[in-house]
């Protein structure tokens, strides 16, 4: 069964024999005429028929077809009179495949709007308005872009474990699952040692993968399983790093500008292509700035929502907080020994952290002295402190927020919006 789209025919398609299938979105009758428009992931199509003596069983049919029924319907392309179709196809015979059975819990049209949580509860249906296929595909067309700008700096693809048998960043956020012999395990809440380790070997690394984070902020930008890009990357330095963030950003809104501009208009996302360098901002000026706002706040503090909502007011684009103090930052971030600020950096889209990331510590006693300094159980770091000892490398990295960069792509301003069947405290299905 092959599907034509009445946006693939042209002139010389006029009287050609076709099959076309896909989902009914609208029934209508006019007059003696009934006018089916079908609908899949590519477009429209148009079909009609004239009730005539040899046709009123199949008029009946089409007439008393319910709406989102899958069906097959055959006859000739012709000239249409539609403002929405250049050509139609005018039937001969139809088959309904699949009858949805109404009522339906949701409209796929969108013409009749329905909350989040009824949407998320029948998301597969959800998926076939227009809007949402507009999301999805610029979520696939983002991922292959992130990708190619990375394969085109020579970092190697990898996937590492996502079942782990120890807390790897500081035990908070874990998820632990049943194993074996009812032993414990956990969820990887990021691939940060290993994605380290591999530098000792594979030089420059990068994972898109899912994690887990058990965390109870029910908010519009945390989920329990988000999708971060990662990367790891020996001889450099947190500067080179931030670079490397920045090129996949603007390759990315770039190749969307130039190759996704009806998905973009379905949204009415008005995306643009920021300047660069992205500015850059230290954790000290931001304090001083928001001091100067007359907010009360000290240094040492971190920058809450509402802070990040000030300095936002600001930098409404893409920009980078750096120099954080150590305090506020994972215990492999190393530190500048002159200042004694760690060499790190946040991305944010205004109020929104997008990444973080920074040059890592590569020598065994600092690291060690910062695991008993952050009150971690050493004896969990044993095997990723072995590996320091087989030559690492000076090296840097940071973990992007896909699906926070999707909402930025989107316009859409719920990370569940941008996220298949996301995951959250109160939301495990479908
Ligand atoms: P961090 O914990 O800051 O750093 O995470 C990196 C980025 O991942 C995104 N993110 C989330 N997105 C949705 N829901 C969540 N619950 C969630 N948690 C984090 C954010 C964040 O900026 N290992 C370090 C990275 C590194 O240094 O390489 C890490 O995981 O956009």
């Amino acid at each position: 069964m092959r599907s034509h789209f009445s946006d693939e025919f042209e002139e010389k398609d006029l009287g050609l024999e076709v099959t076309v299938a896909g989902w009914v979105e609208d029934v209508r009758t006019l007059g003696s005429l009934v006018f089916i428009t079908l609908r899949d992931s590519h477009g429209l199509s148009q079909l009609v028929l004239k009730k005539e003596a040899s046709s009123s069983e199949l008029y009946e049919t089409c007439r008393k077809l319910s709406k989102q029924s899958v069906i097959s319907a055959s006859g000739t392309v012709q000239r249409s009179r539609s403002k929405h179709v250049d050509y139609e196809v005018k039937i001969t015979a139809l088959e309904t495949l699949s009858r949805a059975i109404h009522p339906l819990p949701l409209d796929p049209t969108g013409r009749v709007e329905a909350g989040l949580d009824v949407r998320l509860d029948a998301r597969a249906l959800d998926l076939r308005s227009p809007r949402n296929q507009a999301i999805f595909k610029l979520r696939h067309h983002a991922l292959q872009s992130i990708r190619s700008t990375l394969l085109q700096q020579g970092f190697l693809e990898v996937s590492t474990s996502k079942i782990i048998g120890q807390a790897a960043e500081g035990g908070a956020a874990l998820f632990s699952v049943n194993y074996f012999d009812e032993q414990s395990v956990f969820l990887a809440q990021s691939p940060q040692l290993y994605k380290e380790q591999l530098t000792i070997a594979l030089d420059k690394v990068f994972e898109i993968s899912t994690y887990f984070r058990a965390e109870k902020s029910h908010t519009t930008r945390h989920l329990n399983e988000f999708t971060s890009v990662d990367i790891e990357a020996s001889f450099m330095n947190e500067e080179q790093a931030m670079r490397v963030c920045e090129s996949i950003v603007i390759s990315c809104i770039k190749e969307l500008l130039n190759t996704r501009q009806e998905e973009l208009n379905t949204l009415k996302n008005d995306l643009k292509i920021p300047t660069t360098p992205f500015d850059e901002i230290t954790y000290a000026e931001s304090i001083d700035y928001l001091k100067s706002m007359d907010l009360e706040i000290n240094y040492g503090d971190d920058l809450s929502d509402s802070s990040l909502a000030i300095i936002a007011q600001k930098n409404n684009s893409f920009f980078f907080l750096t120099k954080w103090p150590q305090q506020l930052k994972p215990f492999y971030i190393a530190e500048d020994p002159n200042t004694h600020l760690t060499r790190s950096f946040d991305l944010q889209y205004g109020p929104l952290e997008l990444a973080s990331g920074g040059m890592r510590i590569h020598q065994k006693e600092i690291l060690i002295e910062r695991i008993n300094g952050a009150g971690l159980p050493l004896e969990s770091f044993s095997s990723h402190l072995s590996v320091f000892d087989w030559g690492m490398p000076p090296h840097s990295g940071w973990g992007f927020g896909f699906d926070r960069f999707m909402m930025v792509l989107t316009g859409m301003k719920n990370i569940r919006e941008v996220v298949l069947y996301p995951r959250d405290q109160y939301r495990i299905s479908p």
